[in-house]
Parts: structure tokens; sequence; C-alpha cells
């Protein structure tokens, strides 16, 4: 069986589906957002990775329809979180640089938020640094574009790609993900910690926020919170969980 010919069939007869993974603030361990992360279950494959399937969809241009399915649905059930957490600040959902750099990406995502009803300020739009690489002037101009429409943005898996900082500074960007990378080996590393106090430095000058992703110890924990951090997310407070298991998590956290 071959994942290309699957994939188009897959989102038709309904084979995806969103697990959401909280994020928290450092200080008041309250939570800051979901991220929608995307699940493939083949009938005959069983589950496959987005790890696997994202970058099918990006060669065959189906990412596109696929990351609408994820923004209408993430925007559907965000209505349904607000419900067990009324101060649930926002859902994330995960766009592609390849889609991110189309044409038309903010129209047709404007036009979406209207379809669904959702503000604007309710949606934050994860991109990789790697967009930068990719083409830095027109990742500019479209983040611009989208701060307009209202919408949050936030760098994900920061520090991996090498971007160029002069364009960092130019960058609407409302929070920097730290990758997880950096966290992973925190405790054996004397470089990881130095990298990440330098990034929450920049990024607080720069008026950003971090979110250090992948913190799985208790160690690792504290040593953000020292280094001041502002968010986690990670395996240590919560797991990517399916909605109405993330609904239950907000409603006794709230
Ligand atoms: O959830 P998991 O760790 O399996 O995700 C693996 C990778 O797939 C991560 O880099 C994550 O950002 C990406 N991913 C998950 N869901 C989506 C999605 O809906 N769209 C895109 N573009 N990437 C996604
Ligand atoms: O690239 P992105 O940051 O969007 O990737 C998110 C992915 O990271 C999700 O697939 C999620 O399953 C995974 N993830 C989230 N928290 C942790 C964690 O604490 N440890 C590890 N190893 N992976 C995590
Ligand atoms: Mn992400
Ligand atoms: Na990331």
């Amino acid at each position: 069986i071959n994942i290309r010919n699957q994939l188009s069939k897959a989102i038709e007869t309904d084979q995806f589906s969103l697990v959401y993974q909280p994020k928290f603030d450092l200080r008041s361990g309250q939570c800051t957002g979901v991220e929608a992360l995307a699940r493939w279950t083949h009938p005959v494959l069983g589950e496959v990775s987005p790890n696997e399937f994202i970058p099918v969809a990006e060669k065959t241009g189906l990412i596109v329809s696929l990351s609408e399915w994820v923004i209408r649905r993430a925007a559907e059930d965000f209505k349904r979180l607000v419900l067990a957490d009324p101060d649930l600040p926002s859902v994330s959902v995960n766009i592609s640089p390849l889609h991110f750099l189309r044409e038309h990406f903010v129209e047709r995502l404007a036009e979406l938020l209207t379809e669904c009803q959702l503000d604007a300020q309710y949606l934050d739009i994860e991109v990789t640094e790697s967009v930068l690489l990719k083409d830095p002037e027109t990742t500019v101009r479209k983040m611009l574009a989208l701060k307009e429409l209202g919408v949050h943005l936030s760098l994900d898996d920061f520090g991996t790609g090498f971007s160029s900082l002069n364009y960092l500074k130019r960058l609407p960007i409302d929070t920097l993900k730290i990758d997880r990378s950096f966290i992973a080996d925190l405790a054996h590393n004397k470089g990881d910690a130095a990298i990440i106090q330098g990034i929450v430095s920049m990024a607080h000058h720069l008026n950003m926020k971090v979110v250090a992703e992948g913190i799985e110890t208790k160690a690792q924990y504290s040593f953000l919170r020292r280094a001041l951090c502002d968010e986690m997310q990670g395996y240590y407070r919560a797991r990517p969980m399916p909605l109405d298991d993330v609904a239950q998590f907000l409603a006794l956290h709230e």
C-alpha cells in the first residue's frame, strides 16, 4: 500500500483526527493554550505518523486541503473547549512552510475564520523556523499581514533552522518555541543550558514570549522556570489527548 495514493482518500473518508496538547504558564501553572496535532489512522496500515504523511502531503499539494481541514476542526473544537475552560486563550495549528508561503494563504485563512466564525485572536499559527530559510522576504510580508488579521504567531522548532537573527527582529512573532532537542539533554549539556538562556534573553528583548517544548522531567521544568522561560509544553504536565480528554483535563485544571 502506497501512502501517496491513500492520502487523498483519507481526507474524504474521515481517517484523520486531531489530538490536543496543552501548554502552561511556568509561573502560574495555568493552561495558556492547546496545540492541535494531526493523527491518521489508516484502516489497514493503522497509525501513520505525521513525520511520514506531512512530507508526502507537501509533495502532492494535498497539504492545503489537509491543513484547511485541521483549521476548521480546531476552530470547531475550540468552541467546545472554551466551555470547559472559559479562560483558554487560544488553539494552535501547525502550518507547513510550503503552505504558508503559497499565494493567498492569508486571504484564504481570513475566509476560513469567517466561515468558522472564529475570532482571529483565538487562533495561533505555528510555523517552523525553516520558513525563513526558504523565503525570508515573503515570510516577513505574510507575517505582517497575519498580525493585521489578528492571529497569534509562533515560530516552532526554534534553534534548529539557523535562521538569520536579522530577520527575526523584523518579524511580528508573539512566541518562540524552543525546539525540544535543546531540552532533552539539558542535565548533561552545559551548551544547551547556555543556548536556552540566550534565547530567553533575546526573545524578551524583542518582546516575544518563549515556550520550551518537550519538558519531560521535574529537573527540566525547574531549570526552565529559573531561566525565566514563560511557558512549557511536554509530557511532564500533559501529553497530546483526544478532544474529550483534553476538555476534561481543562475543566479539572481550570
Ligand atoms: O504529534 P507528533 O509528535 O507526532 O508530530 C510530529 C510532527 O508533525 C511535528 O513536527 C508536528 O509539528 C507535525 N504535525 C503534527 N500535526 C500537524 C499538522 O496538522 N500540520 C503540520 N504541518 N504538521 C503537523
Ligand atoms: O514540531 P512540533 O513542536 O509541532 O512537534 C510536536 C510533537 O512533539 C508532537 O508530536 C508531540 O507528540 C511531541 N511531544 C510533545 N511533548 C513531548 C515530550 O515531552 N517529549 C517528546 N519526546 N515529544 C513530545
Ligand atoms: Mn508545533
Ligand atoms: Na516544535
